[in-house]
């Protein structure tokens, strides 16, 4: 392990509320897009609700002292709109609130220091009904949660995300309708990219005048690899790449949309002055890293223009073909961030990065080597990065415990520490000593 770069990361681990909390009717909780989605029959994979999952609500102290336990700088969790604004606009929910400051106290207590994300794609039911990212509005909608939220939380939290995976929302949530709001809008689905990095922009206003220290997001981003030689495999590639990284980067690094002839050159609902606060310089920029994708020419009568094709010659998670396992794509993402963005790119942080594997679902000690090897693999691959001149502050894993995984419901585990679903009993897995040991030796 080269440890002069370890010792350099900051190291996390990740959660998000909707993926851990249950308590769905608790607490004067609103609803989101996520209960309506997991309340549709057909939705999610088992026909599970994530209520109670893994009762985090309820749990979080025992939560808490497993990122204690591990020794983690930072703990990355969530905050549910909907428990702090139940409809979306108007009062906050004081017993929401609460919820959020006793688990800000617990982390401080407990050394960890609390680096929350505004928002983890549980957008309040009222504002989608309303349009949703479609609207701008709910990009205003969203700097006024982010006042109640920092107005409450302020004094204890300095470090903010404001958005997790913008990307995810607009390409499976509006574009496919994979996840919540599970629209199929296509290529009408761009709109969501600009309003909710305006969304990031106004919140981290909000949050500097409320005196944060660190404000940035977190996108999901891939390294895209060409299925073959051809010119027509490298312009789908290059049409993907605007589309899942570009599109997303550049507005905040560079203050400007790429050219987006690729995409047929949509019309995005850009006003005066917007691009000046999407692109107020972050201080952190986020990459959540799982996997690399494979692009192809589409096929003739194909409404996009590329194919998603699986990565070919690599170990698969148990998400199977469509998650090849690459931690050299990673470095190479890294790397070409750094390279294309250059002084624009502030220090960029991990956050997530992990892998789910078929694992028993009983109490009890799991021996997870393959999650081990996955998470070895590509922390070295961030040094790597790192060795070849990136910045890289922080690293985080997804997940610190198992949980609710969206439309796959709780057939995929991601956790350094086991959940049992019907006990809620947490059991740390092999992987979670080995995280511990990789800390403490990135610090001696
Ligand atoms: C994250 O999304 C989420 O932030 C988190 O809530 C979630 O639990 C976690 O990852 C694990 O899924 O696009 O066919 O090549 C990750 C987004 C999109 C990453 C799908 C992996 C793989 C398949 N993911 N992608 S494909």
């Amino acid at each position: 392990m080269p440890l002069a770069q370890l010792s350099k990361l900051r190291y996390s681990a990740a959660t998000a509320a909707f993926q851990i909390e249950g308590a769905r009717t608790e607490g004067g909780r609103g609803t989101s897009v996520w209960d309506t989605f997991v309340d549709t029959p057909d939705r999610v994979i088992d026909g599970s609700t994530a209520d109670p999952g893994a009762d985090s609500y309820h749990r979080w102290a025992e939560d808490v002292a497993l990122t204690a336990g591990l020794g983690l700088d930072r703990y990355r969790f969530s905050i549910s709109w909907v428990r702090v604004q139940p409809d979306g606009r108007g009062a906050a929910n004081p017993v929401g609130l609460d919820y959020y400051s006793r688990l800000v106290d617990g982390l401080l207590e407990a050394g960890v220091t609390p680096f929350p994300t505004l928002y983890h794609w549980d957008l309040p039911i009222g504002l989608e009904e309303a349009g949703g990212w479609l609207s701008r509005d709910t990009a205003l909608r969203f700097a006024d949660y982010t006042a109640l939220v920092a107005d409450h939380l302020g004094d204890r939290v300095k470090h903010w995300y404001t958005l997790n995976e913008p990307a995810m929302t607009t390409l499976q949530g509006y574009a496919v309708g994979e996840l919540a709001p599970g629209r199929f809008l296509l290529f009408d689905a761009l709109p969501t990219v600009h309003h909710q990095l305006l969304a990031h922009g106004l919140a981290t206003g909000v949050l500097r005048r409320a005196g944060a220290e660190a404000v940035g997001l977190t996108n999901n981003h891939t390294h895209v690899l060409a299925a073959d030689d051809t010119a027509e495999s490298a312009a789908a590639a290059a049409a993907y790449d605007l589309l899942h990284n570009r599109i997303f980067a550049e507005p905040v690094l560079l203050g400007a949309y790429p050219d987006l002839a690729a995409l047929g050159s949509p019309e995005l609902p850009i006003e005066d002055g917007d691009l000046e606060l999407i692109s107020q310089r972050p201080d952190f920029y986020g990459i959540n890293y799982y996997n690399p994708t494979t692009i192809g020419a589409p096929p003739a009568d194909s409404p996009i223009p590329f194919d998603m094709l699986p990565t070919p010659g690599v170990p698969v998670t148990g998400f199977g073909p469509d998650w090849g396992i690459m931690p050299e794509a990673l470095t190479a993402l890294l790397v070409d961030f750094h390279r294309r963005y250059g002084d624009a790119l502030p220090p960029m942080i991990i956050g997530e990065n992990g892998a789910s594997f078929p694992e028993p679902d009983a109490a009890g000690r799991v021996d997870d080597v393959d999650r081990i090897s996955y998470l070895d693999g590509h922390v070295r691959a961030v040094a790597a990065a790192m060795a070849d001149g990136a910045r890289v502050d922080e690293y985080t894993v997804w997940s610190l415990i198992d949980n609710f995984e969206w439309a796959d419901g709780y057939t995929q585990r991601f956790g350094l520490a086991h959940v049992d679903f019907t006990t809620g009993e947490r059991t740390p897995k092999a992987s979670y000593d080995w995280y511990r040991a990789l800390i403490a030796a990135a610090r001696s």
